[in-house]
């Protein structure tokens, strides 16, 4: 049985779809779960997709990764931005991962440009709304097929 791609999401991304629409889009956690799924069972792929708020659950996430998935995308919200600790379980977990944004980072705040999750990524989608999360399932698909 392969093992599962593992999409995690992190801090306030379970509010997508309830608050601020005109960044984020009107799409709940949920449909883009689903989304997700769809994608990925297109491709012959699976998907274990998570949220959590809690950077320590993240990380216990990522390190189960070493050993549960084939490969990691993450939405890691603003720990993007703060989270060595999260960073170090990346590089830990010997996997591949991509990162992924809703919004493009780059047209926001100055303190959106920096990324500690990058020195990790294979590669960043971002700016694509939910959309983004299949481009991810694509991509993640082409590095486990090795093309
Ligand atoms: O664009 C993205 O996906 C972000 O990772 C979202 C983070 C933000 O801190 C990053 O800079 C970029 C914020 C997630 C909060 O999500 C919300 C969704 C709906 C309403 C409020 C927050």
């Amino acid at each position: 049985m392969p093992k599962p791609i593992f999409v995690l999401n992190g801090p306030n991304l379970n509010l997508l779809g309830v608050r601020e629409p005109a960044i984020y889009g009107s799409e709940t956690l949920a449909d883009v779960g689903r989304r997700t799924q769809a994608r990925a069972q297109a491709l012959g792929l699976t998907v274990d997709f998570r949220q959590s708020n809690h950077e320590g659950e993240l990380v216990d996430w990522i390190q189960e990764a070493r050993e549960s998935a084939s490969g990691v995308i993450l939405n890691a919200g603003a720990l993007t931005h703060t989270s060595v600790a999260i960073l170090d379980a990346l590089n830990a977990a010997e996997k591949p991962v991509i990162e992924l944004h809703l919004s493009n980072v780059f047209r926001r705040e100055a303190f959106r440009h920096h990324s500690y999750v990058s020195a990790a990524a294979q590669g960043v989608i971002c700016g694509f709304g939910a959309k983004g999360y299949e481009l991810a399932i694509e991509a993640m698909a082409n590095i486990l097929a090795g093309r």
